[in-house]
């Protein structure tokens, strides 16, 4: 890798980020079942019929893969809590095995160096909420408060930052709108309902948390680069509809109290009323932002119904899921995220990564693609930085290979390679190349 951490700031942060669905094995420790078991289970929507039953099984290798971490001289350890772990019916009983996994888990990491950054919800919303409506059901914002409390009354003390919601687009519209993730629906009012109250969960819980005396609470958006697919103010219309939906509604929600117009065009009809009453308490303060970055979309504009937009393949090189490179996007939204809606607060770049084929092969995985695209990204950060974005750290999207979501186990976005048969681990080329870059002089891993 040509960067190393002295191209960096003092005390700038590099990290590799996972979820709990994605590596834990959801069958072990008493867990809940989840919306995702449910999905997983119906045919067709998951690739190869696959589920998070085992994962990576970190449930019970927790202690080596926080080593892989500490040895690669990593700083921060990004992962979620799940949901139905600590609460298996979503509310009421606790899971005492699950508050003691997590315990464990944020002792490990501290014993290693490694900076707990926790996320309360990347996405396995436990079974016995979604048969009350999930994130359609106001009341989902109480239940995610209880839940916040009862996991940070018991790690809080201990956590380096945490933010409530991982990617609330993907929870609202990716799986509402599109019915790509759980629950798989694709209803225009079941999605403006979870965009709002995605977004009151996620103010509930800082609520729960400040209470508490929890520190640095955050928040983690993704974010896709818009570009028109054509030169006609059609195309740059539906661009803006598709950045407004994606990308700012949001931070709007979040950081100024207030919704796009693009978006509430087509939304405001289907929002619960009163929804303007719930602003102020979305907007709650924070202590920093994180933006996850991997692609941009070439946007045209399309027949039917609102939002009346097509995706259109781009010329650029593309990962193994068809996402095109373009590390510009990532410099974009470190600017446009610090200029228009965090201002002056710390910005973290919470997950960026690459999907690649990779395989063993004489015992090594050369992921070269996986090198240029990290290399290629920090650059952006560093053109960010060298303009007075106060870009506090970087994380990579994943330490290891993992269940991919729909997509099941075929896309790998680790720096380590996991068998899924054996489940061993094996560090790729790029690991071992971030390792090197960020040794600390005469530090040879931790
Ligand atoms: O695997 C996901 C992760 O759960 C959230 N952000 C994007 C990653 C790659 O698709």
């Amino acid at each position: 890798m040509r960067l190393s951490r002295a191209d960096f700031p003092p005390g700038f942060l590099f990290g590799a980020a996972t979820s709990a669905y994605q590596i834990e094995g959801h069958g072990a420790g008493g867990a809940g079942r989840t919306h995702w078991d449910d999905f997983a289970a119906t045919p067709g929507n998951v690739a190869g019929a696959a589920d998070g039953r085992i994962a990576c099984d970190h449930y019970h290798r927790w202690a080596a893969d926080l080593d892989l971490a500490a040895a690669a001289n990593l700083d921060v350890w990004r992962f979620s809590a799940s949901w139905a772990r600590v609460l298996p019916e979503g509310r009421g009983r606790a899971n005492p095995e699950g508050l003691d996994f997590y315990d464990r888990l944020v002792d490990g990491m501290l014993a290693r160096g490694l900076k707990p950054a926790l996320t309360l919800y990347h996405w396995e919303l436990p079974s016995a909420l979604a048969d009350l409506g999930g994130w359609r059901n106001r009341d989902i914002a109480h239940w995610f408060a209880d839940y916040a409390r009862t996991l940070m009354a018991r790690i809080g003390d201990r956590t380096w930052s945490v933010a409530p919601v991982n990617e609330p687009w993907c929870v609202a519209w990716l799986s509402h709108f599109m019915g790509v993730h759980a629950p798989g629906l694709r209803d225009i009012r079941a999605t403006a309902r979870a965009m709002h109250h995605v977004l009151l969960a996620h103010g509930g819980a800082v609520a729960a948390m400040r209470a508490l005396g929890v520190r640095n609470v955050g928040a983690v958006c993704n974010f896709e680069y818009a570009a028109p697919a054509d030169a006609t103010p059609a195309a740059a219309a539906a661009a803006a509809r598709y950045d407004a939906i994606y990308n700012l509604w949001f931070l709007g929600g979040i950081f100024r109290g207030e919704y796009p117009a693009p978006a509430l065009e087509g939304l405001a009809a289907h929002l619960p009323e009163g929804w303007q009453d719930d602003l102020p308490a979305i907007a709650a303060p924070l202590d920093w932002v994180g933006v996850n970055y991997y692609t941009r979309k070439l946007i045209c504009a399309a027949d039917g119904p609102w939002p009346g937009w097509a995706e259109v393949p781009g010329p650029l090189e593309k990962t193994q899921v068809g996402w095109e490179i373009f590390p510009d996007g990532l410099y974009h939204f470190l600017n446009m995220v610090h200029r228009d809606y965090a201002r002056g607060l710390p910005v973290l770049v919470t997950e960026n990564g690459l999907a690649a084929p990779d395989c063993l092969s004489g015992g090594q995985i050369v992921d070269a693609g996986r090198i240029a695209y990290i290399e290629a990204h920090l650059g952006a950060v560093r053109r960010a930085l060298a303009e007075g974005v106060p870009v506090a750290g970087y994380i990579v999207w994943s330490l290891m290979d993992n269940f991919e979501w729909a997509l099941g186990y075929a896309p790998r976005f680790g720096l380590v390679h996991v068998d899924f048969a054996s489940l061993r681990r094996t560090p790729k080329a790029s690991y071992h190349a971030l390792a090197q870059a960020l040794a600390r002089p005469g530090e040879e891993g931790r």
